[in-house]
């Protein structure tokens, strides 16, 4: 079993009682993008929380009680265990809850509203990319592949224009930023399965694209947030990702 998996709770394992219930949980699974996605906005708010890692090929018996959709992530908190689960509602239950922290939405109801749009618009357009979570057959698909990188590409660049993120002017990354990042680093790790130098690659094919990634990379933010030493895709075929 790699480090990675090594502390999850899988069948059979008791369930961990929150020791502090001022100290918000996430029940979460490091190669999971929606759980990466909340793990994010806690680090850019800086709000405390216990992480539970879960085992999706063999999660515990308990975690059914938990969410009985059997998905992560799940927050939990308060005395009373409160739960939320969905990524996105979570984000926006974590800014409404915690106005004092870094605010990672606009005010403006229609720039936020706007915001979610693009957000299911990247999502969807990273969603047609053929075989990008289940890592199969990469170079033999990879033209058809390239034909849908290439949307992926040009939604990057009309949105961020020239600003460094897709939050806008700022220079500061926002919710639209984390939302998509556990998504689009998948690019240039499926660039790299199939052969090419995803450097040289994004470089070329998807510049906006690789001008984004050097910005992320180097946002505290993500810094921040626990990567995967392990290749992300790998760890994410053996877990059996499918799309959602
Ligand atoms: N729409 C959900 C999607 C969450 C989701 O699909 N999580 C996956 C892991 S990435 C999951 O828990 N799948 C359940 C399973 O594999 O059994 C969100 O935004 O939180």
């Amino acid at each position: 079993m790699s480090e990675l998996t090594a502390n999850n709770y899988q069948k059979g394992d008791h369930f961990p009682a929150r020791a502090d219930p001022n100290i918000l949980r996430v029940y979460y699974n490091q190669p999971c993008p929606f759980s990466e996605r909340v793990r994010l906005v806690l680090t850019a708010k800086g709000i405390e929380h216990e992480k539970i890692a879960i085992k999706l090929r063999s999660k515990p018996e308990w975690f059914q009680s938990v969410n009985p959709s059997g998905k992560i992530p799940v927050i939990e908190f308060g005395a009373d265990n409160r739960r939320l689960t969905e990524s996105l509602v979570i984000a926006d239950y974590l800014e409404a809850a915690f106005p004092d922290t870094r605010r990672l939405q606009p005010d403006d109801p229609y720039e936020r509203a706007n915001d979610r749009v693009f957000i299911e618009i990247l999502l969807a357009a990273i969603f047609k990319i053929p075989f990008i979570y289940t890592v199969e057959n990469l170079s033999e698909n990879w033209s058809q592949i390239a034909a849908t990188l290439k949307p992926v590409d040009i939604l990057v660049a009309e949105r961020r224009g020239n600003n460094k993120f897709l939050s806008g002017a700022g220079n500061v990354p926002n919710l639209v930023d984390y939302a998509v990042w556990p998504f689009i680093k998948a690019v240039p790790q499926i660039a790299d399965i199939a052969g090419y130098d995803s450097d040289d690659y994004l470089r070329q094919e998807l510049p906006a694209i690789h001008d984004y990634m050097g910005c992320m990379s180097s946002d505290p933010t993500v810094l921040q947030t626990e990567v995967i030493e392990d290749n992300e895709c790998c760890v994410r075929r053996r877990h059996g990702f499918a799309k959602k």
